[in-house]
């Protein structure tokens, strides 16, 4: 039977899944959300999680399997709450799990933390990435060994309280008819542990050169950024927030500008979109979340994976997660 569309575990809630293939299997990185009744608010309060577990399947029909607990938060010295959503980069012959969460100043900054193995554990470093900040990292190693890093979200990810280049606790979004905020972009070293370049925010535009605006919610970026490679284009794909859509655009270049091209999935159960793409075995496939094993309670997620496919131009064919 297939595992496809389905919560892949149901004893603990998880969300935000980066999906990787090491040696044949493939690896999930998740969020682990604690059940707990406090706040739901757009300042993210309700996203309470504390330690990584990594997931693994032998392969897209084996059950999935929870290796554990590979890092905690009461490990990590820089850190005093809210480990949102990782990535792992392989690089070196260490795996670097690189994970966003709130610092001793309540502000958001990215972290490694290294292991010998897919399924860790991972020992953190003493403090975050210098000239880090905001939230959702996603580690690409391209063809050519340049590591770069893709990060940053609206609202609870403060992304809009750094328009200044400082940490500004009143930042805004930009008003509606000027671009929107998009992610930034920076190269790692090949230790995972520093930036090596300056961070910029990536472009993206619309087909005909524009800045996508801040009021184009069906369009604009809010967070949970991905990068893949397929056929030789680079795709950033990432989520719409208030308007619950996952949507990508295209580069022939891995730091854009990227040109939007459309809707990779429709809205799910649960307030928040967040996926990943990885290539298994000559094919495509979507790692998500939704809130269905909650029947929609927005910080009990579970994660969930199917086929993705692309049209003959290069296009993705849109997902609807229910049908
Ligand atoms: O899991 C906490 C936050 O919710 C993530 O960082 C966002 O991408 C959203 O999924």
């Amino acid at each position: 039977m297939s595992n496809q569309r389905k919560p892949l575990i149901t004893h603990i809630f998880t969300a935000d899944p980066s999906a990787h293939v090491f040696n044949g299997k493939i690896y999930i990185y998740p969020s682990h959300d604690i059940p707990h009744d406090g706040e739901d608010n757009d300042e993210g309060d309700e996203y309470l999680m504390e330690d990584y577990h990594v997931l693994s399947m032998d392969s897209v029909e084996s059950p999935c399997v929870d290796n554990g607990e590979a890092l905690h938060m009461k490990d990590v010295k820089w850190v005093s709450k809210q480990m949102w959503a990782p990535d792992l980069a392989y690089t070196n012959g260490k795996y670097h799990l690189i994970f966003p969460a709130r610092d001793k100043n309540g502000i958001f900054r990215i972290g490694a933390a290294h292991g010998e193995s897919p399924i860790g554990p991972f020992r953190p470093d003493d403090d975050c990435i210098k000239g880090t900040c905001s939230i959702d990292p996603c580690v690409f190693v391209d063809d050519d060994g340049i590591i770069y890093m893709f990060y940053g979200g609206l609202w609870g990810g403060q992304l809009e309280k750094w328009v200044t280049g400082q940490f500004d606790p009143n930042g805004k979004e930009p008003a509606r008819d000027k671009p929107a905020l998009t992610p930034f972009c920076a190269q790692l070293n090949s230790d995972c542990n520093a930036l090596v370049s300056e961070p910029f925010h990536v472009r993206i535009v619309d087909e005909n050169g524009n800045d996508l605006l801040a009021g184009d919610e069906d369009r604009r970026y809010f967070e949970g950024p991905w990068m893949h490679k397929y056929n030789g284009t680079y795709y950033l794909s990432y989520s719409t927030g208030t308007t619950h859509y996952l949507v990508y655009a295209t580069s022939d270049s891995p730091t854009g500008p990227f040109t939007f091209r459309g809707r990779l999935m429709e809205p799910v159960i649960g307030w928040t979109t967040h996926h990943s793409i990885v290539e298994y075995e000559g094919k495509w496939y979507l790692f998500y979340h939704d809130a269905e094993l909650s029947n929609g309670i927005n910080h009990r997620r579970c994660v969930k994976f199917t086929e993705l496919k692309y049209a003959p131009d290069g296009s993705i064919v849109t997902i609807d997660p229910y049908k």
